[in-house]
């Protein structure tokens, strides 16, 4: 397995492949074996575009051959920084043929962020679009370019400015001689994860255990060749992408149809078009769209197509998840996952009950559950505890962090998920709560520790502690609390200085409070958990 990354003990991995989990199929492979099945179907749809199987096989083939020639070769790292149009799928299935490995960065991330992916991986190229959301990467990699930090080569899907133009980086004619085959057993991708620690970190999957999460979802959602599924968030993050997301589909011989962005008036609007039937959203998305169609703009919107809507990243607060099949009409699945691997699914045929109430159960019988207390000890059924998890296809340590390994995974190799759990009595988990210094802002998580690194490193800034702050919309959303020296920064420059490091918008936070001192834990340390406590009594109180 590359270096810096964890395998699995052999024993597991020969029990994976012997029960049928790991088959030892890549990605390269899967693509050109669905394009054989189901050449003439359409596969993706997006940005003005409608590709079939055989189309998108045959441009990953071109566009491999190019790559190639400028240069990336088998064990290259790319970050790939896109958001929802089809290239996506064509340049990472491009850098599979090749047997390179995609960093896949979200749209939202910015130089910081991206700097950091580039230089952890080695990357030896970085791929992004012109614009996106009001904001121009170009200016970005410009940044990077100015500080010695991207990677040489750069491709541009779009107006290129001075970088390569994605579009000509396409051979005329594929060359299948730079085509190198992957070891299954191998990392085929990184992902990144929402973070706890100062920097985020990255997840190493592999062919073997990603492919095995794509097969096993797309089975509990019930795709098919019928099935057209609406990508709303942003691709590259792991529900879209393998829950069963985008590949769950292509696996299935449906339709991948991009939405730019999740907005109600775009992605309803493409549900009708399109007749999607299944989609995928976090839960203040969730909340815009029931709004949009029972009070809103969006109630004439034919949606008698959607059959599913899943909800997940965060928690879908009950009396939001029982209007969904009442306002949208559709059935609710609720998704608990996480990028290092263990996905939960509420089943398509769970009572209504179940659907609601519950974040659902492991999506296969080998994935190993326990809940603890804080002693690794289990607790007693039905109460609250951290879960923890090993299976096929949750990862043993991220990549290059032995010290952060040692306490992110127990000795025998359970990876600590930092959520509190309780199994109900029907076997499926409820999340109640976090134990992790990671703030889950409407489904996008950001670390408390790298934004308090980021806010010490200006110079009035004497001390940082960043804590969750509850928000009806987003779940939670970021609060800073602050210590100045003599002469205290504005709240707006402070704000802005965070900005200008190229810190993901959002990751910026929402509320900024001056104090001259923070609450202290037993030993003398921050105590967020009071800061937290504090924060609710000043929303509580009367203005
Ligand atoms: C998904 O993945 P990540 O890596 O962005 O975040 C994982 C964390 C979990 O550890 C948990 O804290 C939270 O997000 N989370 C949920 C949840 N789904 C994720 N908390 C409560 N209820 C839920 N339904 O967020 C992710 C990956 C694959 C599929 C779905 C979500």
């Amino acid at each position: 397995m590359l270096d810096g990354c964890t395998p699995w003990p052999e024993e597991f991995a020969a029990r994976y492949r012997a029960a049928g989990y790991w088959t030892g199929e890549t990605f390269g492979e899967f693509l050109r074996e669905r394009a054989r099945r189901f050449a003439d179907r359409v596969a993706v749809v997006g940005a003005g575009q409608r590709w079939t199987y055989a189309e998108l096989d045959a441009r990953a083939d071109a566009m491999a051959t190019g790559l190639a020639r400028l240069g990336i070769a088998s064990g290259d790292r790319v970050v790939v920084q896109l958001p929802n149009i089809p290239e996506l799928l064509e340049v990472v299935f491009a850098l599979f043929r090749l047997g390179a490995l995609p960093v896949y960065a979200l749209p939202a991330h910015r130089g910081s962020e991206i700097t950091h992916l580039c230089a952890t991986t080695g990357a030896k190229a970085l791929v992004v679009t012109d614009r996106h959301g009001g904001f121009d990467y170009r200016s970005m990699v410009e940044g990077m370019r100015r500080q010695g930090t991207a990677p040489e080569l750069v491709l541009v899907a779009g107006e290129a400015g001075g970088h390569v133009p994605l579009d000509r980086a396409r051979a005329e004619s594929p060359d299948p001689a730079v085509y190198a085959a992957a070891d299954p057993a191998d990392v085929a991708f990184f992902q990144l994860s929402g973070g706890t620690t100062g920097l985020p970190k990255l997840i190493p999957r592999t062919h073997d255990d990603y492919l095995y999460s794509v097969r096993a979802s797309a089975e509990v959602c019930d795709l098919g060749p019928d099935t057209v599924y609406l990508a709303a968030l942003p691709a590259a993050h792991n529900f879209p992408m393998s829950s069963p997301g985008f590949l769950g589909v292509l696996h299935a011989g449906g339709r991948v149809v991009l939405a730019p962005n999740p907005a109600p008036e775009t992605a309803l609007a493409l549900v009708e078009t399109e007749r999607v039937t299944i989609t995928a959203v976090v839960p203040p998305i969730a909340l815009l769209w029931l709004d949009a169609v029972e009070h809103g703009t969006q109630g004439g919107r034919d949606l008698s197509s959607l059959r599913v809507l899943q909800v997940g990243g965060a928690k879908f607060a009950p009396e939001a998840a029982r209007r969904v099949r009442p306002v949208l009409g559709c059935a609710l699945q609720q998704v608990f996952g996480m990028a290092e691997g263990l996905v939960n699914y509420t089943r398509l045929d769970d009572p209504e009950q179940v659907a609601t109430t519950t974040q659902g159960r492991p999506l296969s019988p080998a994935d190993e559950i326990r809940v603890v207390d804080d002693a690794d000890r289990p607790v007693p059924d039905g109460e609250v505890g951290h879960l923890l998890t090993r299976g096929p296809y949750t990862i043993r340590g991220y990549y290059r962090a032995d010290a952060h390994n040692a306490t992110a995974f127990t000795d025998d190799g359970f990876y600590r998920t930092g959520d509190l759990v309780r199994m109900d009595a029907s076997g499926n988990l409820v999340v109640e709560g976090r134990a992790k210094d990671q703030i889950n802002r409407g489904g996008e998580k950001v670390s408390a520790e790298e934004v308090e690194n980021h806010i010490l490193a200006h110079p009035a800034v004497h001390d940082a502690a960043v804590v969750g702050m509850s928000d009806p919309y987003l779940g939670e959303r970021v609060c800073a609390y602050v210590i100045s020296r003599s002469a205290p920064p504005t709240r707006s420059e402070l704000l802005r200085f965070l900005r200008e490091r190229g810190l993901a918008a959002y990751k910026i936070p929402d509320r900024v409070e001056f104090v001259e001192r923070f609450p202290a834990t037993g030993v003398g340390k921050t105590s967020r958990r009071e800061l937290r406590r504090e924060l609710s009594r000043r929303l509580d109180a009367p203005r």
